[in-house]
This record gives structure tokens, sequence and C-alpha cells, in this order.
């Protein structure tokens, strides 16, 4: 008996299907993000700054320059991941030989990714770039004080919607929109309600335009705080989690974007009962929101685990957020983006029914036992059947796979 078979039978001896997992897996897509194969810089041809804390910190060689190099990177990574996924890509990230400011981009500006995503078999989806421009230096874009600054941002905002739409229906698969600001104050600020009024006016004239969520479906990030907006954040959870169900938006959870010791994982259940649909940035944040690659631990777990017990997965789009540049960068995509499906896997293969059963009968021994024996299931033989069926490579291959093309990419400088 192979070793997939033995594990098979050990599942099965707890209640477990490990083939219903598997084909249940195979069906989950991770949208993966575009910023990690560059450190969030883009192919904007004016000079952009960095603001609102967002910064890769390293200098690993082999940053994708130019958009057929992320592309090829991309290639790489998505040949080591298992399923078949999406690609999360930032406004910021066209691809044309023209130079619009973010208030005149268009579809044809991402023409090559979206040839490139069909001929991959990837949908899309997408964000408005408000960070890294002239005109988000101060850290204010949409709730500016300046009425011309906000209008500039509005203008962004509603091209990018267009933008999702046409690129849900060039791929038949809804896109989802997602809208970050960094809007905040470094310093106790005088007027958080005149700042909260004006980001949700703008929202409001942003989202005016309907698009069927068959193409496009809009989310709002929230977020604690950034570096050089300790004090305020306007678009805070309160504001975004109110804003998302007033108007029937999906929820964007960041699990860097909450104090350190809430998890994100408790509250997909609780927002689930009010927001229909969830967008999730599955990140780790250490010590602050510092965009580590997402590593195999309890947070990630906790997360996968309850959208499988809470059956949330058909409501929730699984998004990555994370850029190291201190290490290879293809691998860091590899790494995560496998991390999240393993993560996943395991929260397929618990003994539901049983840790149910046990909760309901206030057994919380039982429960416990079973939550620490489920630990010692053989999931890496479950994986590793996973990573043969769809033709990709794990352990030693796929490390010296990655190392392989993280040497070729240093060439680049
Ligand atoms: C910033 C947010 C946001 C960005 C990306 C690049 O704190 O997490 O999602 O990381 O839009
Ligand atoms: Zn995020």
């Amino acid at each position: 008996m192979g070793q997939y078979e033995n594990a098979r039978d050990q599942f099965a001896e707890w209640g477990i299907d490990t083939e219903t997992a598997l084909s249940r897996l195979a069906d989950i897509p991770i949208s993966v993000h575009c910023w990690q194969g560059d450190d969030v810089r883009g192919f904007e041809k004016q000079v952009s700054t960095s603001g609102g804390g967002i910064q890769a910190t390293g200098n690993h060689p082999g940053r994708a320059r130019t958009p057929d190099e992320l592309r090829a990177d991309l290639e790489f990574a998505f040949g080591r991941i298992p399923g078949r996924h999406r690609l999360n890509l930032h406004a910021c990230y066209m691809d044309t030989d023209q130079t619009p400011d973010r208030d005149e981009i268009e579809l044809a500006h991402f023409a090559p990714w979206v040839d490139w995503a069909r001929a991959q078999g990837l949908g899309l989806d997408f964000n408005p770039t408000f960070f890294a421009h002239p005109k988000a230096d101060d850290n204010l874009t949409l709730s500016h004080p300046d009425p011309a600054i906000r209008d500039f941002w509005v203008e962004h905002g509603r091209r990018t919607r267009e933008i999702a739409a046409g690129m849900g229906a060039a791929l038949g698969s809804s896109a989802a929109n997602n809208i970050w600001v960094p809007d905040g104050y470094k310093d106790t600020p005088a007027d958080r309600m005149a700042a909260r009024r004006r980001l949700e006016h703008a929202l409001d004239r942003v989202l005016e335009q309907p698009f069927p969520q068959a193409q496009m479906r809009d989310a709002v990030e929230c977020k604690l705080f950034g570096i050089g907006v300790e004090a305020c954040t306007i678009g805070s959870h309160e504001f975004y989690l109110g804003y998302a169900i007033r108007k029937g938006l999906m929820l964007c959870l960041d699990m860097g974007h909450f104090h350190p010791t809430e998890s994100v994982a408790d509250k997909l259940t609780a927002v689930a009962l009010s927001v229909d649909e969830l967008l999730l940035h599955v990140s780790r944040p250490m010590r602050w929101d510092s965009d580590h690659v997402v590593t195999l631990n309890d947070d990630v777990q906790d997360v996968a685990r309850e959208l499988v017990s809470a059956d949330l997965l058909g409501r929730t789009r699984i998004g990555l957020d994370f850029f190291d540049a201190t290490i290879s960068r293809t691998a860091a995509w590899v790494i995560g983006t496998r991390n999240m499906q393993k993560a996943l896997l395991r929260a397929l293969l618990q003994p539901m029914t049983q840790l149910r059963d046990a909760e309901d009968a206030l057994d919380y021994t039982a429960r416990l036992m079973l939550q620490e024996e489920a630990r010692d299931l053989p999931f890496g033989a479950v994986w590793l059947e996973f990573c043969a069926r769809h033709d990709r490579p794990a352990g030693q291959v796929l490390m010296h796979d990655l190392q392989a093309y993280s040497r070729q990419v240093a060439a680049r400088g």
C-alpha cells in the first residue's frame, strides 16, 4: 500500500474522507497578488513615491522590472502551485507604452494582462492604487480636504471599477475590485467626523455606477494604522463594516490590519451574518502589519478551519497580501500560496461531526482530545497526493526548482 492509501485509511478511521477533501481543495481558487513579484513598485512610467506604510524591505536580486518579467515569474510560480487560481493586479501594474495618470487609465492599458490571463486559464482581480503617487503624499486621498484631490481619486476609483468589470466580462469570471486607501493622520486629528464624512461621500461617488456581480464586485478594506498614520485611520474597521453592510459590498479582512491579539478567524462568522461575501487578505503580521510571507501558522489554520466549519468557502474570496524582498520573490509566492492551500486541506480533514457532537454535548474534554489527536494525522501524505495529482512538485524537487529559478533571475541585477 502506498503512503497516500495508508493515510486515507487512517483518516477513514476518524470518519474523514480524504477524496472529498482533495476534490474540494481543487475547487478553491487563491487570488495571488502580483505585488510580491516586484516589491509593490508597479510599471507606471512617471516617478512614484512610497507612502501609507506600503514598503517592502530587502534587496534580494531578481526583482521583475517589466510586465514580461513579472508574467514569466508568475508562470513559474503558478507552475509550482497545484490547482487553478487567480491573479490579483493593482492599477499601477498597467502594461502600456502610454503614460496615463491614475485618473486616465482604461481597460486597454491592461490588455496584455487580460490576454495572458486568458491563455493561462487564470481569473483576474483588481485594485485601485491610492498610494505611491504625488497626490497621495499627504496620506490623504478620498478624504483629502481639497476637493480637487478628492475628485482625482474618485475618478481613479471609478475607472478601476470599469476596468475590473471589463476584465471579468472578458474572462467570464467575476473580478473583485478592492478599495484600500491609506488615509489617516499621524497625530491626533481635530475633526475625525469631517474626514470620515468626506471618505464616505467620495466612496458613494466612486460606487455610483452599478455593474453586474458576474463581472465585478466591490470590496472595501479596513485597517487599524500604518506608518505615518498612527493616530487615526479614516477607513477603520467600524467605518467599513458599517459601510459594507449599508451598501451591500464585500468586506475585505486583512490579517495584518487589527490589534495583534485580535483574531480574524473569529471575525469571519460574526461579519458573515451581515455581509454576504467576504474578501480575505491572508498575510502574516509580525508585531505590526509587516506583510511577511504566509506560513502554516495557527492564525492561518484557524482562518481555514472557520471557512470550512462555518461553510463560508462559497462566499469568501481568498486573496493573499504579503511582500518580502529579502528572499526569492518567486519562492515567496509559491511558499505562501501553498501554505494557504495546506491550511485549507487540514481544515477539510478535520473530524467535524465528532467535534460538533462533543461541543453540543458540552463534552469539552472530548472536543480538546479530538482537536489535539487530529494534529497527528498524516496530512503530509494527502498533500503530496494533491501535488502529484495536479502534476506539481514537492519536497526536494520543489526546493531545487525554486533555487534554480532564483539563480536564473538573479542575473537581472
Ligand atoms: C495595505 C493593504 C493593501 C495593500 C495592497 C498592496 O495595508 O493591506 O491591501 O497591501 O493593496
Ligand atoms: Zn491588504
